[in-house]
C-alpha cells in the first residue's frame, strides 16, 4: 500500500504598527531559505535554524529598526513559530519529543523540546549585554520566548558552558535546528497516531 503523506507546509503575514512580516516554510524541505530582516547577525542565525533543521525557510520582516532590534526579533519568532505550528496541523506520526547537545568550539549547548502544544520556555543562558552589530544580546529570549509560545513547545535551552558571545547564541539556534529536525520528523512506526494518550497535541489543551 502506498501511504500518502501530506505536505507540510504553511504561510503567515503578520503586520502591526511595529512590524510587517511573511513568513513561508515547509517542514519537509532541505533547508533552502531566503531571509531578510536587514539585522544580519539575525539573518545569519534563522539561516542556521533552517539548514540545521531540513526546514525550507522564506521570511521577510521590515521592522521599526530605527527604533530598536526588539519588535523585530519577538515578532520574527512570533511568525515563525505560528507558521510551524500550522504546517504540523494535527501533529499525527510526529515523533515529538527530541534533545541536542550542540558543541561549538569552546562553547555547549543543549536543547530540549515536546510538541506539546503546552507553550514553555526554559532560557539558562547567560548572554553579557553586549551588542552584535546592531542587536543587543539579551533579545535572543525574547525570540526565543515568542517562538516557543506561538509554535506550542515546551523548550528548554542550557548554555552549558561558552565564552564566545556569537558562539553562545549559534550554538542555542543550531541545538534548536537539530532538536526540531528530530522532533518534527514523522515516526514511520506511528504515522496514524497523534503521540499523546490525551488524543491531541493542539495549543493550549
Ligand atoms: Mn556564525
Amino acid at each position: 500500500m502506498t501511504r500518502q503523506i501530506k505536505t507540510r507546509v504553511s504561510s503567515v503575514h503578520r503586520k502591526t504598527n511595529e512590524t510587517n512580516i511573511i513568513v513561508k516554510v515547509n517542514l519537509d524541505g532541505n533547508g533552502k531559505n531566503h531571509v531578510s530582516t536587514d539585522l544580519p547577525f539575525f539573518d545569519h542565525m534563522i539561516q542556521q535554524l533552517s539548514k540545521h533543521s531540513l526546514i525550507d525557510i522564506d521570511l521577510r520582516c521590515n521592522g521599526d529598526l530605527d527604533i530598536d532590534s526588539h519588535h523585530t526579533t519577538e515578532d520574527v519568532g512570533w511568525a515563525l513559530g505560528k507558521a510551524i505550528n500550522d504546517a504540523l496541523g494535527d501533529k499525527k506520526g510526529i515523533k515529538r519529543y527530541s534533545f541536542s547537545y550542540l558543541p561549538m568550539d569552546e562553547c555547549l549547548t543543549r536543547c530540549c523540546v515536546d510538541i506539546s502544544g503546552r507553550p514553555w520556555l526554559v532560557w539558562n543562558v547567560f548572554l553579557p549585554n553586549v551588542s552584535i552589530k546592531d542587536i543587543e544580546t539579551d533579545i535572543f529570549r525574547e525570540f526565543f520566548q515568542s517562538f516557543s509560545q506561538s509554535a506550542g513547545l515546551t523548550l528548554h535551552v542550557e548554555n552549558i558552558y561558552g565564552q564566545n558571545t556569537h558562539h553562545i547564541i549559534e550554538s542555542c539556534f543550531k541545538s534548536l535546528a537539530i532538536t526540531l529536525r528530530n522532533a518534527i520528523s514523522l515516526d514511520l512506526r506511528n504515522l496514524d497516531t497523534v503521540p499523546s494518550t490525551k488524543g491531541t497535541l493542539s495549543r493550549n489543551k
